[in-house]
């Protein structure tokens, strides 16, 4: 039986660091794991320009631990009026690793997101030309629409016409939570990939009710059902190269997940790697670890795989840690679900 697995040190191929204080408070967290983070554009008021990038990077690699390499890699977020040209100045001094499709109002600060996006096919069309990744927020934001529905209606909607009218534009559908979006996944060819959470990895829907309604199992999109999780679970742990991981770890601090109208979001920086080790070794393929973790997504962005390792040892008793902890005048949780975690980095 395994109990120790070193691994290339793994990377997060998405992730929100927010700013200043939390900045500071959270990237630690990240750094100590992670080598490189495609670093989402959703701040107040969001990333749109190559300027913004470069200033919200410099400010990330000032906040990092003494010594740490840990590299941001900038995104650009998406707006109806994304110019074209912008992005071809963008990508010839190689600000942005991606930019973000966030359909108005999906997520957390989408404000600013695509209303529609035929309004952005200029932007698009310069993206499959230059090989730029278009990174999806997956979920149709209409109403009528079963909040648990949205991300298999946004296939249908919007990814379907969407690839065939981009044949070549490369595409990474982020934090897959349902069967339809693995089985759409599998079905394309090498321009689509996909994220995969710890969380969807580890929750289903019940976990947002069991004891009681919980915010801090609440994210977008929201966990679905044991079904959809083993879909997920099998897709992450198959060696298939369109599968990579991306932690979706988003803070918020704990007065706004404990309100009326609680911030959708999870911050899973710390337990996350611990997380997605026990789901592979659970599912028999501790050995596919690495490819998930530090390879597959780095080939995706045209990268190498980072030049350090790490090493997770299975414990015999559930981890434990500081679940709480200050950014700022605030307090963040940690995602702690029901499930005990017995992964925990050593080096
Ligand atoms: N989902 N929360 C946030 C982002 C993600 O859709 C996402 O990528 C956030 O707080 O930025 C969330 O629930
Ligand atoms: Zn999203
Ligand atoms: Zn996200």
């Amino acid at each position: 039986m395994n109990t120790e697995i070193t691994i290339i040190r793994p990377d997060d191929w998405h992730l929100h660091l927010r700013d200043g204080k939390m900045l500071a408070a959270v990237l630690p967290y990240t750094a100590k794991i992670y080598g490189r983070a495609i670093v989402m554009p959703n701040l107040m008021p969001p990333i749109t320009s190559v300027n913004e990038a470069e200033e919200y990077r410099r400010r990330i690699i000032a906040a990092r631990p003494e010594g740490s390499n840990f590299e941001p890699l900038m995104t650009c977020y998406l707006t109806d009026a994304t110019d074209p040209e912008d992005i071809r100045a963008a990508c010839a001094v190689k600000a942005f690793h991606a930019v973000k499709l966030f359909p108005a109002g999906a997520t957390t600060n989408s404000d600013n997101g695509v209303t529609s996006i035929k309004n952005v096919y200029p932007v698009l069309e310069v993206m499959q030309e230059l090989g730029i990744p278009l990174s999806v927020h997956g979920e149709v934001v209409d109403p009528e629409v079963d909040i648990f529905d949205r991300e298999a209606v946004f296939i249908e909607k919007v990814l379907i016409p969407l690839r065939k009218d981009f044949p070549e534009l490369k595409i990474i559908f982020e934090h897959l939570t349902c069967k339809k979006a693995v089985d759409y996944v599998l079905d394309q060819d090498e321009f689509t990939v996909a994220t995969i959470t710890p969380h969807h990895l580890v929750l289903t829907r019940n976990d947002l009710f069991k004891g009681g309604m919980n915010p801090y199992m609440y994210c977008l999109p929201v966990a679905k059902t044991f079904e959809d999780r083993k879909a997920l679970r099998e897709a992450a742990t198959s060696g298939n190269e369109k599968f990579f991981l991306g932690t979706d770890s988003a803070p918020h601090a704990c007065k706004n997940k404990e309100k009326e109208g609680a911030f959708a979001g999870i911050f899973n920086a710390p337990t996350s790697i611990g997380y997605v080790t026990q789901v592979f070794e659970r599912c028999g393929e501790l050995p596919r670890l690495e490819g998930f973790t530090s390879i597959f997504g780095a080939r995706f962005y045209g990268l190498s795989p980072n030049g350090s390792t790490i090493t997770l040892t299975k414990r015999d008793e559930p981890v434990s840690m500081n679940w709480l902890f200050k950014a700022g005048e605030d307090e963040v949780k940690i995602f702690n679900p029901d499930t005990p975690l017995y992964w925990e980095l050593v080096d």
